[in-house]
């Protein structure tokens, strides 16, 4: 199929209405929809976008804005309108009655890039579970989007039933796929738990896609994942076995990108994949400190990764793609605010026996228990050299004391004694 000559809405709400959007501006956004966009295969023809207070409820944008990209639409000969935004049912099929062509919103546009990636059976019924969940309450009504899904346009009646018959299929499809996955999950919870008697690690690879996850895996496992300069490009996790230098054997998985704002119901879909991560002993954080929006990616992974439970882990930071750096100093800054952490290029292999180093550490703290520490507010030296060598598990900060849970190693008990809490 030849790429559908796409138009692009990007719309940036006052920041109270996007959750944690507000340090992205318009024009980021603007550009992830693109790369998104050109993942999925589509082919770029014209941009649009606004920002607003709020949406409108019946059509998300305003008349105006709306005629603006029919009349794009119309021009460039558009095929498709992607939102930037989860678009309501309703919405959709009202946007969709303007512009003429059909229309997407973000979420469908990851479930369809989702779909082209996915090749193992479980990330197949996966992501056709996510779509028909997706499709099912869209499944209503008349015009553009019921011609797309094979119903007839115009007489009511007929289109009716045959959208009662649509829906039929669809939930009894889910069923069958659900069972499925069920089925499907049990497989791979027992291959978990005979990696959790042979007592090896897991260490697994979390991060905001193109974040260089797979390429690190290859190369510290010799695995050949793909690897690749789009997004989304592992679905389907591996699995592969490393001998630290030390001596160590842990087991490394590779797991599915984050991304910002990534919509609730596509994070429980890929539940089964990420359990990959709950189930790891150690999260390996992969960031790409060349990206212009670094910092916004750490926190969008950080925000998954605490919708999931999991920011109590263990986590070791790993600043990637230090040789597109003209300056490590830049990194420096970096470096220690996500300690403990290391600065790596997963493509030259710079940086790998720092990795190694905080890996063993890490692997050797897991062996200790973790104790409760309430430490006035201004013994800065003790706190950074808690975070530096030990491991924070949890923090909260009260009235001039932080109140932590960490393994602490043996040249730091001495020190932390006094301020042992139960
Ligand atoms: N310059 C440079 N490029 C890198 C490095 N690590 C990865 N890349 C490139 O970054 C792109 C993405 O790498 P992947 O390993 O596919 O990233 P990923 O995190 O697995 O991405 P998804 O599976 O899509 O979530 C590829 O083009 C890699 O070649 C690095 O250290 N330096
Ligand atoms: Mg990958």
């Amino acid at each position: 199929m030849a790429a559908e000559r796409t138009i692009l809405v990007t719309v940036q709400l006052d920041p109270r209405f996007s959750k944690g959007g507000a340090r992205w501006s318009l024009e980021d956004e603007a550009g992830e929809l693109k790369e998104l966009t050109m993942s999925s295969g589509g082919r770029v023809v014209g941009e649009v976008t606004a920002q607003r207070h709020e949406p409108v409820a019946g059509t998300f944008l305003g008349t105006g804005k709306l005629e603006e990209i029919a009349q794009m639409v119309a021009q460039l000969q558009g095929q498709v309108v992607i939102f930037n935004q989860e678009l309501s049912p309703a919405q959709q099929r009202n946007i969709e009655e303007i512009v003429r062509v059909k229309t997407i919103d973000r979420t469908q546009l990851i479930l369809d890039i989702f779909a082209q990636r996915a090749k193992s059976q479980e990330g197949k019924v996966q992501v056709e579970l996510a779509q028909l969940r997706y499709l099912m309450p869209r499944l209503v009504g008349k015009g553009v989007m019921l011609s797309r899904l094979g119903g007839g346009i115009g007489t009511r009646g007929p289109g009716e039933q045959k959208l009662e018959v649509d829906r039929r299929r669809v939930r009894t499809r889910i069923a069958r796929l659900d069972e499925e996955l069920d089925k499907l999950g049990r497989r791979r919870e027992a291959t978990r738990s005979h990696r959790k008697e042979t007592q090896v690690p897991v260490a697994a690879l979390v991060g905001y896609t193109n974040a260089g996850k797979t390429t690190l895996l290859n190369r510290l496992t010799g695995a050949s994942g793909t690897a690749q300069n789009q997004l989304f490009t592992t679905l389907d996790p591996l699995a592969r076995r490393l001998r630290l230098p030390s001596g160590e054997t842990i087991i490394v998985t590779d797991t599915v990108g984050f991304l910002h704002h990534l919509p609730h119901h596509l994070i429980e879909a890929f539940q089964a994949t990420l359990e990959e991560a709950r189930d790891a002993d150690l999260l390996l954080h992969v960031l790409d400190v060349s990206h212009p929006l670094a910092v916004e990616h750490a926190r969008a992974v950080e925000e998954v990764l605490a919708t999931l439970k999991l920011q109590e882990k263990p986590i070791i930071t790993i600043l990637n793609k230090c040789d597109r750096l003209s300056d490590l100093q830049s990194v420096a800054s970096l470096e220690h605010a996500y300690a403990p952490s290391a600065v790596i290029s997963a493509k030259t292999g710079q940086g790998m026996e720092q990795l190694f180093a905080q890996l063993t550490r890490q692997l050797d703290l897991l062996l200790i228990e973790p104790v409760q520490l309430r430490v006035p507010s201004e013994s800065s030296e003790l706190l950074a050299a808690i975070y530096q060598s030990g491991q924070v598990l949890k923090r909260d900060d009260v009235e001039g004391m932080v109140e932590l849970t960490a393994r602490i190693p043996a040249k730091l008990r001495a020190a932390t004694l006094p301020y042992l809490h139960s």
